[in-house]
């Protein structure tokens, strides 16, 4: 090889070298078009591109077309996808710390979930998650979920003889038995269908979902019970992010932490415009403004489960004392 070649399969080694860090990564996202982490997950693709200057890229399949939400966190936790916007309900089955948030009127408020995340509730619980693998960046904002079916659910009593769609969690069978309901766990892209055709008679969800996948079309009323404020993370294959260089650790941190203040921002206003364009549509939404009744029939939710877990009676305690 003479000395120009030589230096040609150098560049070409340089060029090939370069291409292969250049890193790809597959995200998940349960949400269509018109929702706000829709658009906040395609500002994450954006701002990891910019801020890593092109080594990290990603792409975002949106509508869970990956996968159903528990299967898709499986795989990022094994590495087959690289990061998702999850919410914490469908990781409590593999990381117990997680199930906090599944306990239902365990925050007062977002803010309040947001103060318990942002200290050491939620750094144990961050720190369950990344021993796990499903490694969290940053938290979103997923509003408070109520009840709504072809009836209004003002009291615990209401929901009694009801089939209940619920996310496949225990703690939310507990949670619709506890009120005389039967329980209907089913992946989300299920429930339109099953509402329709009376497969169950109720579900509970936050005014965007209720709205982006069509659940208002086959319901008549919503009821503020809002008893479950589960927040949702933008989150990473553990292993993955450990192999990053510092500055590139740095940067997709950054996209994450920018993008979920960019989603808190478009959830504030989406979730108050879904509500008024359910309304529109003809969906009776009532408040219910003494909500101690769904509080009291949750008491033996929690006395069963902190039985079955005492382990978790610390983090219980840290959020019940977060200000
Ligand atoms: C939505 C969450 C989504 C859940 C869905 C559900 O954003 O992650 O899968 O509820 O009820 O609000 O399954």
């Amino acid at each position: 090889m003479n000395f120009t070649m030589s230096l040609i399969a150098a560049g070409a080694a340089v060029l090939l070298g370069t291409g292969a860090m250049a890193d790809n990564w597959r995200a998940w996202n349960i949400h269509n078009d018109g929702h706000p982490n829709t658009a906040a997950m395609d500002r994450f693709a954006e701002l990891v591109a910019e801020k890593t200057g092109g080594e990290i890229t990603v792409d975002v399949f949106h509508g869970g077309v990956l996968g159903s939400q528990p299967d898709a966190i499986e795989q990022v936790r094994i590495g087959a996808i690289d990061v998702g916007n999850f919410n914490l309900g469908p990781i409590g089955p593999m990381v117990k710390e997680a199930n906090l948030v599944s306990l239902p009127f365990i925050f007062k408020s977002v803010p309040h979930m947001f103060r318990v995340l942002e200290g050491e509730g939620g750094e144990i619980m961050g720190a369950a998650m990344a021993e796990a693998g499903i490694l969290p960046l940053a938290w979103v904002d997923a509003g408070a979920r109520s009840f709504y079916a072809q009836k209004a659910i003002n009291t615990p009593a209401d929901v009694e003889g009801l089939k209940i769609r619920v996310k496949t969690t225990d703690l939310y069978t507990s949670m619709i038995s506890a009120m005389g309901g039967n329980p209907s766990p089913m992946a989300f892209s299920e429930v339109q269908q099953a509402l329709k055709t009376g497969v169950v008679d109720g579900a509970e969800n936050n005014f965007p979902s209720f709205k982006s996948v069509g659940h208002y079309e086959v319901t008549t009323h919503y009821s503020l019970s809002e008893h479950l404020i589960i927040p949702e993370c933008i989150c990473v294959n553990t292993t993955k992010f450990n192999a990053l260089s510092g500055d590139m650790q740095d940067a997709v941190r950054a996209a994450a932490e920018e993008a979920a203040l960019y989603q808190r921002e478009l959830w504030a206003v989406g979730s108050e415009q879904a509500r008024k364009d359910v309304e529109a549509a003809g969906i009776v939404v009532t408040e219910i403004a003494d909500k101690s009744p769904f509080q009291d029939a949750m008491g033996a939710v929690y006395e069963e489960y902190l039985a079955a877990n005492p382990d978790m009676r610390k983090l219980v305690e840290i959020a019940q004392s977060t200000e």
